[in-house]
């Protein structure tokens, strides 16, 4: 017999979820039981549930979807935040969390883990605001239509869902699963609207003297990585990445120019994303982030934008348009106009040769990134978490294969740490990097335990600048002092029964050095290598953008008329 439980464990077996990531709690122990019957789904327990939606949110970017499982208010309120990111970064995590008993509201009762009103809605309203489909399982008859409708709008828009499954609702019996094919229904592309928008987009193009192409971010969630490459060989012309989309366009391609972030660009990007008449940008996100305070966005005039599911450009919006079959008409139809890339090759910096620092010095943030990148391998994913690691990653070449993950959208300092380990789950063959500065890993530090518990060899860089230097480039002030740590006593801490993890504290390029070798064969559990900087030794890069996103962020109110 089908129960609640069993037909919630059946859909993520089928949508592919292999681990679920969960924190327990009175309003959900009956799910849990459910689920653990499964014997295709395995529980991952985070230490938070703040953790535990990053971890989440971790494992959809290497599995494509997750889930996790909480409990009600006190639980779900943490969870939220990994939620929001998951919305922001467009990744399809379904969020179960346990709730009242359904007698508990018409009884008039008073809960435990709520806000100690009679009504127990405010939760999923709540969810309603940060998911793309919210539904609450109050009657077991209801709940196969319900759990299918909200798994059916997470993987076709690629943003978070909620489930709220009443605490005696687990076990009630409903129907089985019908056919997952139902629920699998990717966007279709409407062929009237896609022929319209490539004849209107061919004629746009071609009538621009030096276009060229701009990956963004959704490329990913829209599977268009493949599409993006044929139409760059179509095309023929420069091809530059935001910064979240950083390794979503092969770096050693021969048309590739660089991360295009404004004056803080790779690779001189910007001289030729602004020579262009034309920026064709493929699921781009302009945000005063990825636009380096509002100074690096193209003009309309100069922008074609090819979304996740639309077309626009001056004068034309077409939509029901999947990206990838947008991208391949075009890449059949468009004719080569290679301007751009001739014009690059004669601006196109020659690599710098960055020597080794003398291994007695004190270590610099440049010493460490020469000995960091060296590490990366095709099967390297690099994070870079918010703060100085986001301008120390951009800037690193990557080989191809190599992947890079950032969360520039929702930006939570703390994230990369929960996150890393539910990829390192969802992606057991790839090795991960991570980069954290030491703000950002006291947010979210306990999660390394996780990292410990599951044996895996995560390398974490911990750079510790003292204190929260992007801040202190943007607007300073005493709350950007930190307690500092003894970061390598604290991981091993982790080790009380058994266990594996590693710290080292490291000052000099030596030390560096013999601390990546000792990580490299740390095969059972992760090694922190804390590399003590200067406070100020920061990239150029921060300062710069951090001087423009504090300008726009102090742009005085408009007066009024
Ligand atoms: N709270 C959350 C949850 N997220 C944020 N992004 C912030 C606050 C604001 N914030 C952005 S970066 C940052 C803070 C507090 C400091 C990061 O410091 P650290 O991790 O040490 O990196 P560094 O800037 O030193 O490289």
């Amino acid at each position: 017999m089908t129960t609640i439980g069993t037909y919630i464990a059946t859909r993520l077996v089928q949508i592919g979820i292999k681990n679920h990531f969960v924190v327990p709690g009175d309003y959900n122990l009956v799910l849990l039981d459910k689920l653990q019957e499964n014997p295709k789904l395995q529980e991952v327990n985070c230490s938070n549930e703040l953790n535990c939606s990053f971890a989440a949110e971790g494992y959809a970017r290497a599995n494509g979807i997750a889930a996790v499982v909480v409990t009600f208010s006190v639980g779900a309120f943490s969870a939220f935040d990994g939620i929001g990111s998951a919305y922001g970064e467009n990744l399809p995590v379904i969020l179960i969390s346990g709730s009242p008993n359904t007698n508990d509201e018409g009884d008039h009762h008073l809960l435990h883990h709520t806000i100690g009103t009679h009504r127990f809605d405010y939760q999923y309203e709540m969810a309603q605001r940060i998911t793309c489909a919210a539904v609450q399982l109050k009657h077991a008859e209801d709940a196969p239509r319900l759990i299918d409708h909200a798994i059916r709008e997470c993987l076709a828009k690629k943003k978070p869902c909620y489930i709220e499954v009443p605490t005696n609702m687990s076990s009630a019996f409903c129907a089985p699963p019908g056919p997952i094919e139902a629920v699998l229904c990717p966007l279709k592309t409407n062929p009237k609207a896609l022929e319209a928008a490539v004849n209107a987009s061919v004629k746009f193009i071609e009538g621009r003297l030096k276009p060229t192409l701009l990956a963004g971010p959704k490329l990913k969630c829209a599977g268009a990585e493949k599409s993006f490459l044929r139409l760059v060989e179509a095309l023929g012309c420069a091809v530059a990445v935001l910064p979240a989309a950083k390794s979503l366009f092969p770096e050693d391609h021969p048309q590739y120019c660089g991360v295009y972030w404004g004056q803080v660009s790779t690779k001189k990007a910007d001289a030729i994303m602004e020579w262009s008449d034309l920026t064709i940008c493929a699921g781009c996100v302009f945000t005063d982030y990825s636009t380096t305070g509002w100074t690096s966005l193209q003009p309309a005039s100069h922008r074609f934008e090819a979304g996740f599911d639309d077309i626009k450009f001056p004068g034309h919006y077409f939509d029901q348009i999947a990206l990838s079959d947008f991208l391949n008409a075009l890449a059949d139809r468009i004719s080569t106009n290679d301007k751009s890339l001739i014009e690059y090759n004669r601006l196109r910096p020659t690599p710098p040769i960055i020597e080794a620092a003398s291994p007695t010095a004190p270590i610099t943030r440049k010493e460490m990134v020469r000995q960091i990148h060296k590490l990366i391998t095709s099967e390297t994913t690099l994070f870079a978490e918010t703060g100085d690691s986001w301008f120390n990653g951009i800037q690193m070449d990557l080989p191809k294969g190599a992947k890079f993950e950032i969360e520039m959208q929702w930006g939570h300092i703390g994230w990369s740490i929960p996150a890393c380990i539910g990829y390192a789950v969802g992606a057991p063959e790839r090795r991960i990097i991570t980069m954290v500065g030491d703000g950002s890993f006291q947010m979210t530090a306990q999660e390394v335990s996780l990292m410990v518990r599951l044996k895996k060899p995560i390398i974490i860089f911990l750079i510790n600048n003292f204190g929260y230097t992007i801040e202190v480039e943007i607007h300073d002030g005493p709350y950007n002092n930190i307690k500092n740590w003894n970061y390598a006593a604290f991981v091993e801490a982790f080790n009380a029964d058994d266990g594996y993890a590693k710290g080292f504290q490291v000052h000099t390029g030596a030390e560096l050095a013999d601390a990546i070798k000792k990580a490299k064969s740390n095969v059972d559990g992760p090694t922190l290598i804390e590399v003590q900087i200067n406070r100020d030794d920061c990239t150029n890069e921060l300062i710069s953008w951090g001087h423009f996103v504090a300008l726009a962020n102090g742009r005085p109110p408009h007066k009024s008329t």
